[in-house]
């Protein structure tokens, strides 16, 4: 980077740190992306006399609102409700909604901003939203996520719409509660559409969509792999999470011959030295889904396993690393014994898991590193698909769909290969995946004027 492009790079954070006081993910986020794209819009002025970075890190559009709802024992509780709108350059704003108790204004903001340029990769049409709330599905009863859903989406519906805004899943919000938001949708609004996807099968859902993100980050990561002529055969995995993408994360890799050795949640994690296999999937699944148990169950279920409370699974030697729980959970020291364990690619079904000074330790490294953005982008464009479905009343086959799926990690793999090569060859998927995601969005921006 040039003097010219480093002082700009400077100039503009600083004003974003100073219009966004407090928001350190969102000015994490956006420092990655800055980074990457600055050279790009230095060396092609009318982005820079058009604002167009300015514009991008401004959502078009921001709802809060509260959220009223009783619980069981019939105390009145009151969350916060948020939608993010980001841009809509590209298509309707479409993104997940998340419900945890750490939900603020910087973190889906910081999520918008991502969805943007991940669904700008997908080659579908869809704009950057993210929404969610403070509460916590954890420890309340289906009466009381029912209550809760209905009452956000009595707000949320007025501002949401096939053509408009379309929020699916993320971090507590599954099956279920999308269930929940679907019917109030559809109560409030009178209309079936196609408005949130993430839908059950029966009622508008794609097949494939809940196991997309998992499968679509190991389809990814072959492409990955297959730059260095591995595969995951005969690979160790270590997974994060245990939630949904964390879920089809360990069914694909462990199909394509990986043995994947851990699993966690926000209390600790697993380790299981003999791999978790087709049957203590199910067991998983079970106890993550319809029991809605922690993952320390495991180990009291398979003596073989091993429980770390409060820890995360790092430390375990391995070949391959995927991150699917939450933001910043690989931190630098973490890197570091990913490095010295043997791990040679990282790539990440969460959003942002991984630090900046995490990130430099892989790079550094020369390890296969994906951000979230490439190759967790397959549940994104599987909703997009069954927005195309809702569209044209048709159901695809789990066969189209996985097509689709693959054509389309495939693809995002060459955006990245395209935008991110090396002097030498490798490939810096960082700033492949934020060059090709950005350039998209912003020749739509200046092709729609200033708006
Ligand atoms: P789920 O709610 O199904 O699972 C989340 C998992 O991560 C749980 O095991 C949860 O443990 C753990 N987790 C959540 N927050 C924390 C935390 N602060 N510290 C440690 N562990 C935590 O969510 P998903 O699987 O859907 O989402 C996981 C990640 O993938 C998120 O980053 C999400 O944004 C991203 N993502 C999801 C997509 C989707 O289609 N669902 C698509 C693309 C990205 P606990 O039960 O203890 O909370
Ligand atoms: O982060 C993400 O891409 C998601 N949570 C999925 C969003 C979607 O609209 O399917």
């Amino acid at each position: 980077m040039d003097k010219f492009t480093e002082n700009y790079v400077k100039s503009f954070m600083a004003g974003l740190v100073a219009r966004n006081p407090g928001e350190v993910e969102f000015h994490q986020a956006v420092g990655e992306v800055v980074n990457n794209v600055a050279s790009y819009v230095v060396a092609n002025p009318h982005l820079m006399d058009q604002k167009i970075l300015e514009r991008m890190v401004e959502p078009e559009r921001v709802i809060m609102f509260r959220v009223p709802w009783v619980d069981d024992a019939g105390n009145i509780q009151i969350n916060k409700g948020y939608r993010v709108q980001m841009n809509s350059a590209i298509g309707p704003y479409k993104g997940g909604i998340r419900f945890h108790a750490s939900v603020n204004l910087s973190i889906l903001k910081f999520l918008a901003f991502e969805q943007t340029f991940k669904n700008s990769l997908t080659t579908l049409p869809m704009g950057g939203g993210k929404g969610g709330s403070d509460f916590s599905p954890r420890g309340k009863s289906d009466a009381e996520v029912m209550r809760f859903c209905q009452s956000f989406m009595t707000e949320l519906c007025r501002h949401i719409g096939q053509d408009t805004d379309v929020p699916a899943g993320d971090i507590g919000v599954g099956g279920r509660e999308v269930g929940y938001l679907f019917g109030q949708y559809k109560r409030l609004r009178n209309e079936f559409t196609g408005t949130l996807t993430g839908k059950g099968l029966s009622w508008g859902g794609s097949l494939l969509r809940p196991e997309a993100t998992g499968f679509g980050a190991c389809y990814f990561a072959q492409e990955m792999l297959a730059t260095r002529g591995k595969s995951f055969e005969g690979q160790t995995v270590l997974i994060s999470g245990a939630g949904n993408v964390a879920q089809y994360a360990c069914k694909k890799a462990t199909e394509l011959g990986a043995k994947v050795v851990t699993l966690s949640d926000s209390d600790g994690f697993i380790y299981d030295p003999d791999g978790i296999d087709e049957e203590k999937w199910q067991y998983v699944m079970h106890l993550k889904n319809v029991l809605r148990g922690r993952i320390r169950e495991y180990a009291e279920k398979y003596p073989t396993a091993q429980y770390f409370p409060g820890e995360r699974p790092w430390k375990i030697p391995c070949d391959i690393a995927m991150p699917c729980a939450t933001q910043n959970e690989i931190e630098e020291a973490d890197a570091k014994n990913l490095v010295k364990g043997g791990c040679y690619c990282v790539t990440e079904g969460a959003n942002m898991p991984t630090t900046p000074a995490a990130i430099e330790v892989f790079q550094h490294a020369g390890l296969l590193y994906s951000p979230g953005k490439a190759s967790n982008a397959g549940g994104v464009a599987t909703s997009g698909l069954e927005m195309s479905q809702n569209s044209m009343r048709q159901h695809w086959t789990k066969e189209d769909v996985d097509v689709q799926l693959h054509r389309i990690m495939s693809d995002i793999h060459a955006a990245c290969a395209k935008y991110g090569t090396r002097p030498d060859g490798t490939i810096d998927y960082v700033k492949g995946a934020n060059l090709a995601g950005f350039i998209k969005v912003a020749d739509a921006m200046l092709a729609q004027g200033l708006v």
